[in-house]
């Protein structure tokens, strides 16, 4: 229900949480009268842009399937909620990749868009995330590039899109519509686009897999819900725990499926399941993927520290009397889940507000 007006509910709850968290905001009785008076009169009510740097972070503090929220009251918040038309959004995009992006050093950062409102929704972004690499099925049936994104490269080529330059790793365009406006197509520049090649610290042969990733993961495909306002386009990023490219981007079966190729350059017997070659070729994919970020010095962290970090986070979220949702089975890593301390206990699930939500009708 994009377009209904704002749930006053969720209005004032939000309004009393940013009140209860920001005293020197002022009294939160005079605000909520003026959301209030705005909703009945225009169907929804505008954030100050306190509240919206506040509610985004939060929204990040809520994530339950996010390991990396320690850092979560330093996020850089975009305010471009005057910002509607397709070019002006992936303008602004790409203003986001480079200003997160200073010289290698990530910086968490979110640009929030025009929100949904009464009869008027907001612009929304197709793509999953800011970069992502096409996939092309090829007449045998196996696929070139990222296999995730086959369905979403044959819908941009057939509406037009030659820009791949036909290797592994093409960055997809931008699609984006501004409200009931048909989507529109953009190139990321690649000078917006940083990529680590990847190579391993002791085997030269790594480097001849000619495998790479982009620096920024930017998630761009969920709403941001602040107080029943419905933001569709948030794109927001922070940096890659290594594990995520490692393990599962070209470690998974479905994806680009480099274990056997990596076992086998290993030595490795691949005939029988209890030599554990998936296993060494995962560590071997791993070392080689924080090795060449760190060595390019991008932004990246393992598992083992970030899971540290994450119960630090736990810890002080608790001394601030608050709960710290979190799923289990996304917060342990994908690799030497019980090696690392957030294996070895349980969390908090509760949903809270504001939030990250999916858009029911996102397309992969
Ligand atoms: C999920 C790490 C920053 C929001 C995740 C996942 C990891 C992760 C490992 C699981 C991903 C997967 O298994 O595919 C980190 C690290 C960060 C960071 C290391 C460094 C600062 C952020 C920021 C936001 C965020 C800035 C939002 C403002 C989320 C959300 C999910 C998630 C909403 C769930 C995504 C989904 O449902 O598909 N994060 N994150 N994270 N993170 Fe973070
Ligand atoms: N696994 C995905 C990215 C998901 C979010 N991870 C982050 N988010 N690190 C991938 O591209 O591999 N973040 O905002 O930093």
């Amino acid at each position: 229900p994009r377009e209904f007006a704002a749930d006053e509910g969720a209005a004032e709850e939000f309004i009393r949480l940013f009140h209860a968290e920001n005293p020197s905001a002022g009294p939160v009785e005079h605000r909520l009268r003026e959301v209030m008076s705005e909703i009945s009169m225009t169907g929804t009510y505008t954030h100050t842009s306190e509240e919206l740097t506040f509610g985004a972070r939060v929204a990040w503090r809520n994530s339950a399937r996010c390991i990396g929220r320690l850092y979560w009251r330093s996020m850089r918040v975009r305010d471009r909620r005057h910002v509607e038309t397709a070019e002006q959004v992936a303008d602004e995009c790409v203003g986001h990749l480079r200003e997160a992006e200073q010289s290698g050093r990530i910086r968490p950062t979110i640009t929030v868009f025009a929100p949904d409102r009464p009869g008027r929704p907001g612009p929304k972004i197709w793509n999953e995330q800011l970069i992502r690499y096409a996939g092309y099925r090829e007449a045998d049936g196996s696929v070139l590039g990222d296999p995730r994104y086959v369905d979403f490269t044959e819908m941009v080529r057939r509406w037009g899109w030659r820009g791949g330059a036909g290797t592994p790793f093409d960055v997809l365009p931008l699609v984006i519509s501004a409200g009931q406006g048909t989507p529109k197509m953009f190139e990321v520049p690649e000078d917006a686009v940083v990529e680590v090649d990847l190579v391993h610290p002791s085997y030269p042969w790594f480097a001849e897999f000619g495998l790479r990733w982009h620096a920024i993961p930017a998630i761009s495909n969920m709403c941001l819900e602040i107080g029943g306002i419905c933001y569709p386009a948030a794109p927001f990023n922070g940096w890659y725990m290594g594990t995520e490219i490692g393990a599962r981007n070209l470690g998974d079966a479905d994806r680009y499926n480099l274990l056997e190729a990596v076992a086998v350059r290993l030595g490795l017997d691949t005939g029988h399941e209890r030599t554990l070659w998936r296993d060494h070729a995962l560590v071997e994919l791993n070392v080689a993927v924080l090795h060449s970020f760190e060595a390019a010095g991008v932004t990246i962290s393992d598992h083992h520290t970030e899971s540290r970090r994450f119960l630090q986070h736990v810890e002080r979220e608790e001394k601030a009397g608050r709960v710290c949702p979190a799923d289990w089975t996304w917060i342990v890593p994908p690799m030497s889940g019980s090696a690392t301390p957030v294996f070895h206990r349980y969390y908090d699930e509760a949903e809270l507000s504001p939030a990250f939500v999916q858009h029911p009708e996102a397309v992969e």
